[in-house]
């Protein structure tokens, strides 16, 4: 049987970070998926309550996953613990912005300082980790579909709020995983500012 091409990428996903831990090759295999493949649709699911993170795989070395952003439905700035994140576009244009503590990188209970922003269409992909900044990602115009790759896979991040710098930890959670709904779907991460 012919395995599916998102198959094929996790495959070569795998093969990747066993060659190369930092994962030098995998930007281009995660371009050349988006500009040439469609099956990432099967797993596409939208919320009204926020972007929904829909597991595709995920190993000891990384995760691979289905972002669903309709429009106004922004990330909350926020890190990556730690980890190496890639993000290429499949549909729609896709913006980041980066943030920054002033003097110590993430230094808790500071004003963000608000650095460069960038769009990304489709098959284009960002790469982003602590050591560059903070960010918020959110669809420029009209719903986005983004493939998201983290090595390692990241269960919790830290959320900024920009002019206090309050910082929050929360859980990541799936909506789905492999197409299948999840029984709890991860909260509305900017409802942890409001309850504060
Ligand atoms: N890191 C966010 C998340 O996994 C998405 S923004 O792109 O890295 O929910
Ligand atoms: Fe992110």
């Amino acid at each position: 049987m012919t395995q599916a091409p998102l198959d094929c990428l996790c495959q070569a996903l795998t093969s990747e970070f066993r060659r190369d831990p930092a994962g030098a090759g995998a930007a281009a295999l995660l371009a050349e998926y988006a500009r040439t493949q469609q099956d990432w649709r099967d797993y596409v699911r939208w919320s009204d309550e926020r972007y929904t993170r829909n597991l595709v795989h995920r190993t000891r070395e990384y995760e691979l996953l289905l972002l669903c952003w309709q429009p106004e439905q922004a990330s909350p700035i926020h890190d990556h613990a730690g980890q190496s994140c890639w993000m290429a576009v499949l549909e729609g244009d896709m913006e980041e912005v980066h943030y920054r503590a002033p003097g110590a990188p993430q230094a808790a209970e500071a004003c963000l300082d608000e650095g460069r922003s960038c769009t990304y269409g489709p098959s284009q992909v960002a790469f982003i980790d602590d050591r560059i900044a903070l960010h918020l990602i959110q669809p420029k115009s009209g719903p986005g579909v983004t493939l998201h790759l983290y090595a390692k896979p990241i269960d919790e991040c830290r959320v900024f709020e920009p002019s206090t710098g309050q910082v929050t930890g929360v859980e990541l959670g799936y909506h789905s995983v492999r197409g299948e709904a999840c029984q709890t779907a991860p909260a509305e991460v900017r409802a942890t500012f409001a309850a504060d």
